[in-house]
């Protein structure tokens, strides 16, 4: 039986400013990328005690869970009530054991796209590596074959296509982070923007 998470927040209808929609609308930097499941690779490195590459049929394997959760893009739709499957990200993390000196994380995904959070933030009972969307296959607009799903910040975090996590000892900004919005992103406190620290961009990530 696959476990169930509900992470769906009713303390208000909405966060501040979003709008509900009942489409899912596309949104992203680039094409959409083709994926060959032969040579995908995950992979766990940085700060970490066990790094490791995870294969297709490897991620496959692993125990699988159900989230159900609400969508917020910082372009203010909301999608309520969507039900992913996937591997928890715990599981991830569990096993290449981050070190006590990490506290971010730099999430890699195709044609270079990364999104930086902090290690709380990623490592929460709800987020997934998102295999299924309603049931079915997640579609390659949406992140498919596999996303990652972080409901409880902003969509921007939740990287389509996802290849990787790079554990940080400090906050490193990613695509969009650089491109002005919040480092942490938590829709409930309206974190849309932000001012990244222009010498972390310099010095850049491991
Ligand atoms: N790889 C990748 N993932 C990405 C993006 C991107 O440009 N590239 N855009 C992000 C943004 S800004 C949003 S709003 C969501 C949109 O997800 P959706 O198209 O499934 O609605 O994907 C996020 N994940
Ligand atoms: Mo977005």
């Amino acid at each position: 039986m696959t476990a169930r998470v509900d992470v769906r927040d009713r303390s208000a209808p909405l966060p501040p400013g979003q709008i509900e929609t009942r489409k899912w609308p596309v949104l992203h930097y680039g094409v959409v990328p083709k994926v060959d499941p032969a040579t995908w690779r995950f992979e766990v490195r940085g700060a970490v005690e066990h790094p490791f590459e995870l294969a297709w049929d490897e991620l496959l394997a692993m125990p699988q869970q159900e989230t159900l959760c609400d969508m917020h893009c910082v372009t203010r739709w909301s999608r309520l009530d969507n039900a992913f499957e996937g591997v928890p990200v715990r599981a991830i993390l569990e096993r290449a054991r981050p070190t006590t000196a990490a506290t971010h994380a730099l999430v890699h995904a195709e044609h270079g796209y990364t999104t930086n959070l902090p290690l709380a933030d990623l490592d929460r009972a709800g987020n997934l590596l998102a295999l299924r969307f309603g049931g079915e296959p997640l579609p390659p607009e949406h992140g498919g074959p596999v996303r990652l799903l972080v409901p409880h910040l902003y969509l921007w975090k939740s990287a389509k296509w996802v290849r990787g996590f790079e554990l940080l000892e400090e906050d490193y900004p990613g695509f969009w982070e650089q491109n002005g919005y919040h480092m942490r992103g938590d829709p409930w406190q309206e974190e849309r923007y932000g001012r990244p620290d222009p010498a972390r961009m310099r010095r850049g990530p491991h």
